[in-house]
């Protein structure tokens, strides 16, 4: 802690005791209020979980820090994380956990395959749940109250990358390979509609899983078929080693991804040269054009290191969730559910608002391409100021 933090920590908690000493009304004691968050904090998509609790961390230190006072009690947050390894059954159980830890809200999970059926355990609890990264639409098709995320979904992504495909970079033969999960095939299966309406041919069609590293096998199968363009729907974990293969084996196709393959990590894991000329999309906006990127960037990379892909986002839903219980007055979910329902606010990533579903308005999507080592804007699609209900 540096001097000034100490002297400004100090000044804190005088006035917090002068304030309570003149005021006998004021709340001696804090309440604890557990949100939870889950994410993969362990296996090949751990540094994204991380990412995404690290986030709702960051979020929630800094309402603490406001010393808020909700329904007439000093409330203090605290972040109740857990491990659901990408995993839809282990989700269910992680979910399960969380109601039975009583906790006030849920940030999560990341992945569209434990989001979704953990969403029923939370629902059936009346457990509000916001998730910063799962973009399968079923998420929010489920008639459930209770449930959102905070950027645009598969139908949205996978239309843009489609069109983008054909039209941009000029694909006529697609391969398309997916990992077998909610959110790989559901944007695959959205990719291939687009792409197809926008005049391209699928000439083959691959499947692995997001636990496999080793694709020689399908990329083999993916060459026979000449396509000038792959298409992945997966997590980086798979599309780093899946770039780097297609190179040893000398394919000279383009490689597409969506947000799952949009990471830091992708390029680590693809090596730089392979990696060189990807195009990859992610809902949301470039993080140096986020309203509040820069300040978002500093105060997180200070704490955490580098950004993966999520972080701003789970740090919008941890700060909506807390937001909408000051509105309410209340931490009870029955009372702050409609206040988050009718959100309308400016996050760090852009305007907050849902539509009836839980999904968010007016998300836009943003198409990078590796560049020199590095992910570099190249346009972005949709998006507009958030709309009130
Ligand atoms: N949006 C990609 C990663 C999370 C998911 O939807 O599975």
């Amino acid at each position: 802690m540096t001097r000034r933090t100490l002297l400004g920590t100090g000044l804190s908690l005088l006035l917090a005791v002068a304030v309570a000493g003149c005021d006998k009304q004021a709340p001696s004691s804090e309440t604890v209020i557990k949100i939870g968050q889950a994410s993969p904090l362990t296996g090949p998509q751990a540094h994204l979980g991380k990412d995404n609790d690290n986030g709702a961390r960051l979020a929630i230190e800094e309402q603490n820090a406001k010393g808020l006072t909700i329904g007439g009690a000093k409330v203090r947050f605290e972040l109740v994380s857990e491990d659901d390894q990408a995993d839809p059954k282990t989700g269910t159980i992680v979910a399960q956990k969380m109601v039975d830890a009583k906790v006030a809200g849920v940030i999560g999970h990341l992945n569209s395959g434990t989001t979704i059926p953990a969403s029923k355990i939370y629902n059936d609890a009346g457990i509000p749940q916001i998730s910063p990264s799962a973009t399968n639409p079923k998420y929010t098709q489920q008639g459930y109250k209770g449930v959102f995320r905070v950027m645009a979904n598969d139908v949205q992504q996978g239309k843009t990358l489609g069109e983008y495909a054909v039209g941009k970079l000029g694909a006529k033969k697609i391969a398309i390979i997916d990992d077998r999960t909610a959110y790989g095939q559901g944007l695959a299966d959205e990719f291939e509609k687009a792409a197809k309406a926008s005049g391209a041919a699928i000439v083959g069609r691959e499947y692995t899983s997001d636990r496999s590293t080793e694709f020689r096998a399908i990329l083999t199968n993916v060459k026979g078929r000449q396509p000038d363009l792959v298409f992945y729907g997966g997590m980086d974990a798979q599309a780093g080693p899946m770039v780097a293969q297609m190179k040893s084996l000398g394919i000279k196709a383009k490689f597409l991804g969506g947000d799952g393959a949009q990471s830091q990590e992708f390029i680590k894991l693809a090596g730089r040269a392979a990696a060189e000329g990807v195009v990859a999309s992610s809902p949301g906006l470039p993080l140096d054009k986020m309203p509040g990127g820069k300040g978002f960037t500093d105060r997180f990379t200070a704490k955490y290191g580098q950004i993966q892909i999520y972080a701003p986002y789970a740090y919008d839903a941890a700060t909506t969730l807390i937001e909408a219980m000051v509105k309410a007055n209340s931490t009870q979910p029955a009372k702050y559910l409609p206040e988050l329902a009718k959100t309308s606010r400016q996050g760090v990533t852009g305007p907050i608002a849902f539509d009836d579903r839980g999904d968010l308005r007016n998300g836009p999507i943003t198409l990078y391409v590796v560049k020199g080592g590095k992910w570099d804007t190249l346009e972005t699609v949709g998006g507009k100021a958030a709309e009130k209900k």
